[in-house]
């Protein structure tokens, strides 16, 4: 197909999105709900107003953006990706998934193109964990993973739940109508910078992502007794913090010993409290996310973990409690849709490399629903999660075109 992917336009279009930032530049901060969320929203809706897009947007503000095709009746054919950043993150993790999803149907309704099956575009709520603690709400309720009672399980910081937080956002209707029927979608391919550096280092535009890793998440809280850091002798105390950090080592140490480099575990927050120079920490908060791509490799982490936390704070006499926020399994993705990539990738003269996505994403979930694929491109050293994470806007070009030529072979399907 002869595309005609308006690299400028796209790039702009980062720019202004990145620009709705609870950070400075070039960090980029967008917590789900806040306001610059709700202000990239805005922009987001505008954009496909202006592209004839038909919008809908559901209670928790996963929004829709419809491409009519000739036979409405058919299953659609979507893709998208998120918007929402955590803390210091860069400008291109899920933004190139959705704008750059918005591009392709610019594109293809440029190139005189008629859909048959419709062209779905979808901005995912919460793919970060950053505010719930648990990532892909949207897509996790969408496709029965998480269902309303799930849902009110989960607290923000201020006690708040997804459901209390999302109409104090504006987003009403019924929590129950967020999830879609099975066949509501034909197929959903998820664009997406390749947060790691394969794809740089071997010089090749184009990965085809066979399958997603297996996320866990847990949460620990360890209590001691705290006290005076002169007055309380080193015998007896119960010092949370280094009952934490034993912990967090004996993490480490469990993902190295797996045996696989696919085995992943990461203490991403650690609180203590009273934090006080002359006060022995009594409480420690602390998250652990435990990743691998063989589901039974990542379960045995998991226990590994608990069994330290058992072992390490009975030893020191702490109370230790954990909590599995979630453990889910791995996706495949599907082959109709890999060999669609390899054909569009051939299409354009684009090497492709097939490999697995060690991040979680949306896909992740509507991998439940209906055939998923996603399609990497190169990102500079494979940096993300961090303000310099960069994608060269011929990169995000050639995405775009091999994405744009995959839903137009799927939505004729
Ligand atoms: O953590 C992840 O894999 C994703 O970036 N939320
Ligand atoms: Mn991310
Ligand atoms: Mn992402």
């Amino acid at each position: 197909m002869n595309l005609d992917v308006n690299q400028a336009r796209l790039n702009a279009e980062l720019d202004k999105l990145a620009s709705f930032s609870e950070a400075p530049a070039p960090a980029v901060t967008r917590i789900l709900y806040t306001e610059q969320d709700l202000a990239a929203r805005a922009y987001f809706k505008d954009l496909c107003l202006e592209a004839g897009l038909e919008l809908r947007v559901d209670a928790l503000g996963n929004t829709y953006a419809r491409w009519q095709g000739s036979e409405p009746n058919l299953a659609a054919v979507a893709t998208g990706s998120h918007i929402d950043a955590i803390p210091y993150a860069g400008m291109y993790d899920g933004t190139v998934g959705v704008l750059g999803g918005l591009e392709a149907i610019r594109a293809l309704q440029k190139s005189g193109f008629t859909p048959k099956r419709s062209l779905e575009l979808i901005l995912f709520t919460a793919e970060e964990p950053t505010r719930f603690g648990v990532g892909c709400l949207g897509s996790r309720v969408m496709s029965g993973v998480l269902g309303t009672q799930g849902l009110e399980s989960l607290k923000d910081n201020e006690g708040k739940t997804p459901n209390e937080a999302r109409q104090a956002a504006g987003f009403q209707g019924q929590l129950s109508d967020v999830r879609l029927p099975e066949g509501f979608y034909h197929a959903f391919v998820e664009l997406h910078i390749e947060q790691m550096p394969q794809l740089e280092q071997k010089g090749i535009p184009i990965g085809v992502v066979t399958a997603i890793a297996a996320p866990a998440t847990l949460h620990i809280r360890l209590e001691g007794a705290g006290g005076h850091a002169g007055a309380v002798l080193m015998p007896d105390r119960k010092d949370a913090l280094i009952c934490g950090a034993e912990i967090a080592q004996t993490i480490e140490t469990i993902a190295l010993s797996t045996g696989s480099i696919d085995s992943v575990a990461t203490v991403g927050i650690f609180d203590i409290h009273p934090r006080a120079v002359n006060s022995i920490p009594s409480k420690v908060f602390m998250t652990v996310d435990v990743r691998d791509t063989d589901l039974a490799r990542r379960d045995g982490m998991v226990e590994a973990i608990k069994d330290a936390v058992r072992s390490i704070s009975g030893g020191r006499k702490l109370k230790a409690v954990i909590e599995t926020l979630n453990a889910d399994p791995p996706a495949s993705c599907a082959r109709e849709i890999t060999e669609a990539t390899e054909l569009a990738a051939r299409e354009y003269g684009l090497r492709t490399l097939p490999m697995v996505s060690r991040a979680y994403h949306d896909a992740l979930f509507m991998a439940r629903l209906c055939p998923t694929g996603m399609i990497f491109i190169p990102c500079k050293d494979g940096v993300s999660h961090r303000p310099d994470e960069y994608s060269k806007p011929e990169d995000i070009e050639r995405g775009v075109k091999v994405l744009a030529s995959v839903l137009a072979r799927l939505s004729m399907s």
